[in-house]
């Protein structure tokens, strides 16, 4: 009896501080999240939390929220899942429109409805409090990308495949033959000769527009020559897209493989990435959602990219800068380093590139 007594005394005891443990780490969590939340409004240069913010935070598309985030979300899951959402929501809606007498317009909630790829956006506070936290050990310490030429495969293993280490590797495309064959025109007729191919990009891959007014990577194509040729006086453009078909994928493949460095049995993804365009900002500060880490080559033009570590991890590690040149890969973990990029003047910046495992 006394034993049980006295163990339930202990369990009572542990209770007590199994629950201060838990409240620790609870207002660790929260100091946590609350730093994230200051990370997010930084990102969003300077806005302050007002209703202007928090709308700008929640549905616009293509300034510094998450629009430039890579995701393993198509155009059409975004869809299905607006449709989901629509019918729970949109019975609601007009319930409370009909109970407050509130006009509503059909073909403007068509309109919204239509032109919007989600009723609820995967916004900036939503992606970056539903993240899982980085592992900082890999970073701490790190003042700089380090930088490696004829990099074995088992030291690609050991230092940077999977330890969140980016890495830049020099003059590791030289065989490719699209060094000398990748270019604005060779996409644009690639896109415009297949079929479905630009249809293809619209519906199940990803567009990133950036700054640009362009809608979709067809328009990119239709640009006007001069614009296209990145002719003086002629307004910037900088746009992404991935390409998630493998028949447009072969044919882009004939003309790069698997950088050399990573193991064999490594798998690329079938989706290639591509990022495109002139001198200016590229990509707005951000994290990914994709599954794995990335390697991107530079096939032409020169692009800088600032890393930044995650909030977690800013007391250990530093932000690093570190410029790709013609010719080099660099391998880095978008889904843990926040990270933006900047091209150079000079030659178009084109780059192609995937996620390894
Ligand atoms: O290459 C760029 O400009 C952006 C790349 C990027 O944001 C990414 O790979 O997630």
């Amino acid at each position: 009896m006394a034993l049980k007594m006295g163990s339930a005394t202990r369990a009572k005891q542990s209770v007590s501080k199994d629950e201060a443990q838990q409240e620790g780490h609870d207002k660790e969590k929260r100091q946590l999240l609350l730093k994230r939340f200051e990370k997010v409004l930084q990102n969003t240069k300077g806005v302050k939390l007002g209703d202007e913010a928090v709308k700008r935070l929640l549905l616009e598309n293509g300034t510094d929220d998450l629009s430039n985030r890579k995701s393993t979300t198509t155009n059409k899951k975004k869809r299905g899942r607006k449709l989901l959402v629509a019918a729970a929501v949109v019975p609601l809606l007009l319930l409370l429109a009909l109970l407050l007498d509130v006009e509503l317009s059909p073909s403007g909630v068509m309109k919204e409805f239509k032109e919007t790829p989600c009723l609820v956006d995967n916004n900036a506070i939503v992606m970056e409090i539903s993240r899982p936290l980085v592992e900082c050990g890999a970073c701490s310490n790190l003042r700089q990308v380090p930088v490696e030429t004829n990099l074995t495969t088992k030291d690609f293993i050991e230092k940077y495949a999977y330890s969140g280490v980016p890495v830049l590797v020099k003059g590791a495309t030289t065989t490719w033959s699209a060094m000398s064959v990748f270019s604005y025109q060779y996409f644009k007729e690639l896109y415009q000769s297949r079929e479905n191919a630009l249809d293809d990009v619209e519906e199940d891959c990803q567009f990133f527009p950036y700054k640009t007014e362009f809608a979709t990577l067809k328009e990119v194509f239709d640009m006007d020559e001069d614009r296209a040729n990145l002719k003086q006086g002629q307004p910037n453009w900088y746009i992404g897209w991935s390409n998630c078909h493998p028949d447009t994928g072969a044919e882009l493949r004939k003309h790069y493989s698997k950088p050399y460095f990573l193991p064999e049995d490594s798998e690329t993804s079938v989706i290639d990435w591509m990022f495109m365009g002139g001198s200016g900002e590229g990509a707005n500060l951000h994290l990914d959602y994709v599954q794995r880490p990335s390697w991107q080559a530079q096939i032409s033009g020169r692009k800088s990219w600032a890393l930044v570590p995650a909030p977690e991890c800013e007391s250990v590690c530093h932000s690093l800068n570190v410029t790709v040149e013609k010719g080099d890969i660099i391998v880095v973990d978008t889904n843990t380093w926040y990270h933006s990029t900047f091209v150079h003047p000079g030659e178009i910046s084109i780059t192609i590139g995937s996620e390894y495992d």
